[in-house]
């Protein structure tokens, strides 16, 4: 295939309610669509989904148009590609910025499966479909029980809630104990240290079936602590940015399960490269959402319907975050799942203006 051209296009959008974690505060949404044109006249679609300031990754979604345009566009534009593996290895002369790359390398993908007539689920070698729904709850203490049975009512599977050292755990022990059913995930985004190890233990009888990145990105030896001294997975989200972290991860037994972000991996190359590692090593996985639109969502889908992963996803419907999403149809879920499209890539229309 010849990159002939490759558009950026940026979507900004308010939540239709404000997502609260112990790290941000998120109102409005703000994402570059990049369409990679190739060949025949086929267009690829990336999401870049890093945030307006750098509370979850280094990147911004400011540095990432930035070096997109200046540094990625004219790298790729042009070239003749015959695997969509080379665009990771044509990107290797730009230092980090994973998230820059990984937007324009998932429409390079798209591109590949559209040529191919495949599904972009099937191009990557998913077979399994429909895809389990989870979502994640980001709001206050005293919503939380609310948003459980709202959650539950519209048949999602699995409910992931932020959580920091303070949090009521007999108000969520509770929670839990109604729901069984239900499978509850723990994300605490790095808000315990050294300091308050103990405090984490107490999450252990809760009923969670995993703590998500109880500490900060690189405490190696705290996250592998606590794998050893807690019954409840561990589970590793912002310390997994490369194959070298998920190994680093698994050397030093420092956690159970690996959180997917093809964002924060990179792309696919990579990505798929730590979905063969994980498997190798029997270390859970499941795919993790950015709060973001249709394009980054399709592509997540197709992620989660390799055979390797095993836990449920944050998949929520379109309408969870969004007024209105950038693809048509919108992701549904119903009876607890979503069906995958049978289209060719993405397998989704996706339409850029208001
Ligand atoms: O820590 O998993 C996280 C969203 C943005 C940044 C970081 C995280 C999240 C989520 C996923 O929790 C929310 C979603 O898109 O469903
Ligand atoms: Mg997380």
């Amino acid at each position: 295939i010849t990159i002939k051209d490759i558009q950026l296009t940026t979507i900004r959008r308010s939540l239709k309610s404000p997502f609260k974690s112990v790290l941000q505060q998120v109102n409005e949404r703000e994402v570059i669509i990049v369409t990679v044109t190739g060949d025949s006249g086929i267009y690829g679609y990336g999401e870049c989904v890093a945030f307006e300031t750098p509370w979850y990754t280094e990147e911004t979604i400011s540095s990432c148009y930035f070096v997109i345009k200046t540094v990625l566009v004219p790298l790729l534009t042009k070239k003749i590609i015959q695997r969509p593996e080379e665009v990771w290895e044509l990107f290797q002369v730009v230092k980090g910025n994973r998230m820059a790359k990984a937007a324009v390398e998932m429409a390079v993908w798209d591109l590949f499966a559209k040529q191919q007539q495949q599904p972009l689920w099937k191009f990557v070698g998913g077979t399994s479909q429909p895809v389990p729904a989870g979502i994640v709850i980001a709001a206050d203490h005293s919503h939380i029980k609310e948003l459980v049975a709202q959650a539950s009512k519209v048949g999602y599977q699995r409910i992931k809630i932020k959580i920091h050292p303070n949090i009521d755990l007999s108000m969520l022990k509770s929670i839990i104990r109604d729901y069984p059913r239900i499978q509850f995930f723990a994300d605490a985004n790095g808000s315990f240290h050294a300091g308050n190890f103990n405090r984490l233990k107490d999450f252990d009888d809760v009923g969670f079936t995993l703590i998500e990145q109880p500490f900060g990105e690189k405490e190696w030896i705290l996250h592998a602590q606590a794998k050893s001294e807690l019954t409840t997975k561990i589970c590793l989200d912002e310390s997994i940015s490369s194959l070298e972290d998920a190994q680093q991860m698994i050397d030093r037994k420092a956690g159970d399960i690996v959180v997917l972000k093809i964002s924060r991996l990179g792309g696919w190359t990579e990505t798929l490269k730590v979905v063969e590692l994980c498997h190798n090593h029997s270390i859970g996985m499941w795919v993790g959402g950015m709060i973001e639109f249709g394009v980054s969502k399709a592509h997540n889908l197709a992620l989660a319907s390799l055979p390797d992963i095993h836990y449920t996803g944050d998949f929520s419907a379109s309408t969870h975050f969004w007024k209105k999403d950038i693809i048509e149809p919108e992701i549904i879920v119903e009876y607890g799942k979503v069906r995958l499209s049978t289209q060719i890539g993405i397998g989704y229309a996706v339409s850029l203006n208001e």
